[in-house]
């Protein structure tokens, strides 16, 4: 059973990808992720200049959820461009660069000096949830605007596909999506995390989290990125890779995800409960599933949902 897949020419040896905002910003860890099973890494999302995150405390997780408001803490460009160099130099896996701003410009030139070091892809963060008291509303929010930092990033990263990541806290999803690619748009990676939501502790009567809220994220937004992920594979007419993020703990999970049109599987808050070696055992998860039911590559589960759904109409 073959688990590769190929996206614009670059082959991921498996679909499992870092996501963005887990294990930090080092080519160190990043190539740990892909010792330990991962087929791609996603960097966290890159500033142009430094930026201070949110105090803590930043993150509070259960079994069921985690929230996060981590705030986009980063070091500016200058650290980002020797970590992504240094990955680069002798890549183990694909890369996909996170690029975040604040300002339609700045995201331009955010990308221009990531896509000068030649990541794979780049990944633009529109939809962040943690931030609206600094930026207002996510552009993820919005049609128009997704679509203006897709066109102004377009016009910067040369020959690198770019990767709109979009929120699931809006009611079009497809919409917005289906905007970005006329703009451009190369793929999408759906979804954000939802909400944002709220923790309050039942002694001190305060909100857990010093933003006072965060974005949701593990296996209880997995049924949100599968209606995300198949409305933006049904808006783009199954076009345009995605790489689905949201909730996948398991290969069945990651499966999932791919029959409602993900090409590649993000994996985030599963990190921290599974270890590090999710990746491996998430595709060691898929391999078994596949074998057993005589799936021979796993691109078949591709949009599958949509064609057996079309058959039956
Ligand atoms: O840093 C964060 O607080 C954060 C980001 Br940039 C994001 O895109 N999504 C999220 O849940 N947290």
């Amino acid at each position: 059973m073959n688990l590769s897949q190929k996206v614009y020419g670059v082959t991921f040896q498996n679909p499992t990808v870092l996501a963005s905002g887990i294990m930090g910003i080092t080519a160190s860890s990043w190539r740990f992720c892909v010792e330990n099973g991962a087929g791609g890494i996603t960097t966290k999302s890159l500033w142009l200049t430094e930026h201070m995150g949110h105090p803590n405390p930043t993150i509070i997780s259960t079994e069921h959820w985690s929230l996060n408001a981590v705030g986009l803490p980063d070091a500016g460009v200058e650290k980002a461009v020797q970590e992504v160099g240094d990955y680069l130099k002798n890549k183990p896996a694909p890369l996909i660069g996170n690029v975040v701003a604040g300002s339609i410009e700045d995201f331009g030139k955010t990308a221009e000096h990531i896509a000068k070091l030649k990541p794979d892809f780049l990944e633009v963060n529109i939809s962040c949830p943690n931030v609206e008291d600094e930026f207002g509303k996510p552009f993820a929010c919005s049609a128009p605007d997704a679509a203006a930092v897709t066109k102004h990033i377009k016009q910067v990263s040369g020959d690198i596909p770019v990767f709109i990541k979009l929120s699931p806290n809006v009611n079009n999803i497809g919409a917005i999506a289906l905007a970005c690619a006329e703009q451009g748009a190369d793929g999408f990676t759906a979804i954000n995390t939802v909400g944002p939501g709220m923790a309050i502790d039942l002694r001190s009567r305060m909100p857990i989290l010093a933003n006072k809220v965060g974005g949701l994220s593990g296996p209880a937004i997995k049924p949100i990125a599968v209606k995300c992920i198949a409305d933006v594979y049904a808006a783009t007419e199954g076009k345009l890779p995605i790489i689905g993020t949201g909730g996948v703990y398991t290969g069945e999970d990651a499966l999932e995800l791919m029959l409602a049109g993900a090409t590649l599987i993000g994996i985030g808050t599963a990190v921290g409960d599974r270890g590090i070696d999710v990746f491996k055992k998430v595709c060691d998860e898929m391999q078994y599933w596949c074998t057993n039911e005589g799936v021979e590559h796993v691109s078949d589960m591709v949009g599958a949902m949509h064609k057996e759904l079309a058959s039956r109409s």
